[in-house]
């Protein structure tokens, strides 16, 4: 039996909580929220818990991650957990060498850029997910009622970073590679695959709830190089997990004309940026797929008086989808005041 199904949450409930039945297309009588980053550096006991420790050391210490994914949920009362870690936690693991360099993102010791460096990339022991599952199973039992959302990286956003060395503003190596040799990039995809689809199932079968697969440099592709050269790795990561019946989400940055090839990976929820007002996704998405998003990370630091009508226009917008999850369009900025998060998850959790 998994830890999942002996969840004593799980077990006591039997509707399940708001966030999940809108992820299954539901509408629950108030509206679920939560906040792509919300764990971090906007909020003070994060930066004041993170003090002496690395990035991705602190997301390998169980209590350390446990503790910094319940910081935002207590404080804003959102609507989840989503667990704190990094794309390239599995990477690390695999043991191939990468930071967080401060102020930049993963920074990898050897960017993958021949069939060489392909070809060298180690398999990654299950056994090297142990410290994963032992602080989601520390998590969930905290967290109570509220469900845990676990997360990985898309393959291509992970190969992005593994060609580019780190992080980069188009990924042009990446998108040249994938052309120049085609038989190094379904390599190294299948293994980005592989590796961050074992990531996610750790989460879900230590008792995450959800799952959400970030394509974030997604945006960058044309819909025939997504469609035909990533799409179908991207399929491949969420294998192991399509037997574990947790609802799946999607999202990437800048991927409004990616929409509806990246909700036939197989996804249930569609993730959309500030770009794409909800209305208009949920059209191009055949008014389908419920929805999550997509408040512009720009306008945290504006006056309530600017801010406050425009979540009301994400609300309303959002009308259009079976069922909306509010989120912003993308993560957190790090400067924002967290007492204005507070204040979207009260609107949002009043709005009638
Ligand atoms: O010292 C610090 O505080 C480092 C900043 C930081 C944090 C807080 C990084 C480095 N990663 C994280 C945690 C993190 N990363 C989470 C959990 C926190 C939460 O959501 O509450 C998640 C979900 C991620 C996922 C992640 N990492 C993505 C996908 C999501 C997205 O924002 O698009 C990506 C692209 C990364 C790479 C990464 N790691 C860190 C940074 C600064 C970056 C982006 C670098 C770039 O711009 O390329």
């Amino acid at each position: 039996m998994s830890l999942h199904s002996s969840h004593p949450a799980v077990v006591r409930r039997n509707t399940p909580p708001p966030l999940i039945r809108a992820f299954r297309g539901e509408r629950p009588e108030v509206t679920p929220v939560w906040f792509m980053r919300q764990a971090g550096r906007s909020l003070p006991e994060y930066r004041e818990l993170r003090v002496g420790t690395d990035m991705l050391d602190a997301c390998l210490t169980p209590e350390l991650a446990s503790e910094i994914t319940l910081q935002p949920v207590r404080r804003h009362g959102v609507d989840a957990g989503i667990f704190f870690s990094d794309i390239v936690i599995p990477v690390r693991l695999a043991g191939v060498g990468v930071q967080i360099v401060p102020g930049r993102g993963p920074v990898l010791e050897h960017a993958v850029r021949s069939a060489a460096d392909v070809a060298n990339l180690p398999p990654l022991d299950p056994a090297a997910l142990d410290p994963i599952r032992e602080a989601v199973a520390l998590t969930v039992a905290q967290l109570g009622d509220t469900p845990l959302i676990g997360f990985a990286g898309a393959p291509y956003t992970l190969a992005s970073y593994l060609v580019e060395g780190g992080p980069s503003k188009e990924q042009l190596i990446t998108r040249s590679m994938m052309h120049s040799d085609p038989d190094s990039w379904a390599a190294l995809l299948t293994w980005c695959a592989e590796i961050t689809g074992a990531f996610l199932a750790a989460q879900i079968e230590a008792g995450a709830s959800a799952g959400q697969l970030f394509d974030s440099w997604a945006g960058s592709l044309s819909v025939a190089d997504y469609t035909e050269r990533v799409a179908p790795y991207s399929s491949l990561a969420l294998e192991p997990v399509r037997a574990l019946d947790v609802p799946l989400v999607h999202f990437g940055v800048g991927t409004g004309p990616l929409l509806p090839a990246m909700h036939a990976v197989g996804v249930d929820v569609m993730g959309v940026d500030w770009r794409v007002p909800l209305d208009d996704a949920s059209r191009r998405l055949g008014g389908e797929v419920p929805l999550q998003g997509n408040i512009d990370p720009a306008l945290l630091t504006a006056p309530w008086s600017v801010l406050e009508p425009h979540v009301r226009d994400v609300l309303d917008r959002g009308r259009a989808a079976p069922a909306h999850v509010v989120n912003l369009g993308h993560g957190v900025p790090p400067d924002t005041d967290p007492t204005v998060l507070t204040r979207i998850v009260e609107f949002v959790h009043s709005y009638e």
